[in-house]
């Protein structure tokens, strides 16, 4: 007689979904009991570090992800990186224990009182089976949920006494489209404002990634002849950095990001939201004269947008339909434009000389690192004060060599990276794997690396030590709030927390020193984590 548990395994079997991301309790054993052979459960020692590895994991398979979580205390503890899941579009079939139907009603130790309500609002869909037999339907659903555009995390929730009820057959499997092509006649209104501008600009996002779209991406602009930005902000990196139509990254704030694209009378945004904001810097949203055009598979993101005409759809497949559209069309011989060396904040400066206190800056360890990886790493980072000079020292030329987190809340890099070092071996891709991480950041989910060591990973993990939150120093200083407490980091030692969570790990403070420990890292059978102090200087956010 087969169980609902023995249906739900083979129906994650057909979908190829054998590794589960977990921490486990005693309301998920029933699940687990009896693990198959065929299934890899990857532990994470707390639940913040198993999303973000189950995330990183996922976008770099391009597939969805399975987590186990324990009931409503470690779903709590994974809001965080669920949060960036959501932003990120990244489609993780989250699961939690949940307490015996048997005592729900009187709500024993570790139930989860209110489980569909919980992880929301970052989830698409959340759900707890009525019945136990409908625990193999109930997956199916999460997975065509987690898989539509656009796609995202969904919940479940599951009883412990469910697993041995004899289930009714077996799973009906489904397929379903993952991209929705845009309403050709509101496409081809766009094309013709686009060929009819004078001088049209591109802003690309995370979406054309997702989508491996770079060659849409590029031959779009091409035959435009327009510049291309990234979006602000930008988790993934949508156009090649090395390419001559390439601008950087448009800056994360109101004025500011309006500035940049003075001049132009035409904008089509593609995948992504419009705009990414961070701090606010008041202005108008759009220089006089630009009229916005929007393309997102993101209902959401396009009624949110504070101005512009949207278009719903896929951006890769909008690309390939706009450059069919246009094709004939005259490419514009684009003004020069004023290039700006990364994606994210809109200042390279301070750190490009020798600081005062004769500590490394942190453009001089990028550029270090830069001279010595191979072309094909693949960069995660999580560096807030120093992506400006991150990005200056670091050009993206290859698709799917960059990651970041799409919501700006920390942790979710650094397990990120063990999920993509993960997909690295599983895909037989073997491209080295850096994260470039603060001190601080370093710390929300530290036990990842862990599970990095325990899956022998050559991931390198490089930390940035400044001792303090730095940017948010920037910030107080934008804000003109002085005298704020809690932002200095003294008396952390990264390298013993690295051995004693068994990476290989060393204090690096010079050039030379950096180079070899870094090359020789992305060699071993285990993560290194290079602890580097570099100057504390506070550059200015804006
Ligand atoms: C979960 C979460 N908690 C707190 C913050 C606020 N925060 C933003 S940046 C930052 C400091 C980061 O410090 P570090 O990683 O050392 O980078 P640095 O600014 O020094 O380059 C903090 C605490 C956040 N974004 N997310
Ligand atoms: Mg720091």
């Amino acid at each position: 007689m087969k169980t609902v548990r023995d249906a739900t395994y083979d129906l994650l079997r057909k979908f190829g979904l054998t590794t589960i991301f977990g921490n486990v309790g005693s309301t998920e054993e029933t699940f687990l009991k009896n693990f198959p052979s065929d299934f890899r459960y990857v532990l994470g020692l707390q639940e913040a570090s198993v999303i973000g590895m189950a995330d990183g994991y996922a976008q770099a398979m391009r597939r969805p992800a399975v987590v186990n979580l324990h009931t409503g205390a470690g779903l709590g503890n994974a809001m965080g990186n669920l949060l960036t899941a959501f932003q990120n579009k990244t489609p993780l079939i989250v699961t939690a224990g949940q307490q015996t139907r048997k005592m729900l009603l009187l709500e024993p130790w570790l139930t989860n009182v209110e489980a569909t309500t919980l992880p929301r609002p970052w989830v698409k869909w959340a759900y707890e089976p009525a019945r136990p037999e409908d625990i193999p339907a109930a997956f199916m659903r999460a997975i065509a949920t987690a898989l539509q555009p656009p796609s995202g995390p969904v919940f479940l929730s599951l009883p412990l006494d469910d697993w041995e009820t004899p289930c009714e057959g077996p799973a009906v499997l489904r397929s379903v489209a993952t991209r929705i092509a845009p309403d050709p006649d509101r496409l081809a209104e766009f094309a013709k404002t686009l060929a009819a501008a004078s001088s049209p600009v591109m802003i690309y996002g995370a979406a054309i990634a997702r989508g491996s779209g770079w060659r849409e991406a590029i031959a779009f602009a091409e035959a435009l002849g327009a510049p291309v930005w990234a979006a602000p902000a930008c988790e993934r990196a949508p156009f090649p950095e090395d390419h001559p139509l390439y601008c950087g990254g448009l800056p994360f704030a109101i004025g500011p990001l309006s500035e940049r694209l003075k001049g132009h009378d035409v904008a089509l945004v593609v995948g992504a939201p419009v705009f990414r904001y961070y701090p606010y810097v008041p202005g108008s949203y759009l220089p006089d004269g630009l009229r916005l055009l929007h393309i997102s598979e993101d209902p959401a993101e396009t009624a949110r947008a504070p101005v512009g005409e949207s278009l719903i759809g896929d951006a890769v497949l909008s690309l390939a339909s706009l450059a069919a559209l246009i094709s004939g069309h005259e490419p514009k011989r684009g003004k020069p434009v004023q290039k700006l060396p990364h994606r994210m904040a809109p200042h390279a400066s301070s750190a490009e000389a020798r600081s005062a206190d004769g500590l490394l800056s942190a453009a001089e360890v990028f550029e270090a690192l830069n001279e010595i990886r191979p072309a094909d790493t693949v960069l995660v980072e999580e560096s807030p004060s120093n992506l400006a000079q991150l990005h200056k020292a670091w050009p993206i030329t290859e698709p799917d060599t960059f990651y970041t987190f799409a919501s700006g809340g920390l942790g979710w890099n650094l397990p990120a990276s063990v999920g993509v070092a993960l997909a690295e071996k599983d895909s037989g891709r073997n491209r080295p794997v850096i994260v470039i991480i603060g001190d601080g950041s370093f710390q929300y989910s530290v036990q990842a690396i862990w599970s990095a060591a325990q899956l022998k990973l050559p991931l390198l993990i490089v930390v940035l030590r400044n001792g303090e939150y730095c940017i948010l120093k920037s910030f107080a200083a934008l804000e003109q709030t002085p005298g704020v407490p809690g932002l200095d980091l003294p008396g952390l030692d990264i390298v013993s927390l690295a051995r004693g969570y068994g990476c290989e790990a060393a204090r690096v403070g010079e050039i030379t020193a950096i180079k070899k420990a870094a090359s020789e890292a992305w060699t071993k059978d285990r993560p290194t984590v290079l602890e580097i102090p570099i100057s504390a200087e506070v550059p200015p956010l804006i």
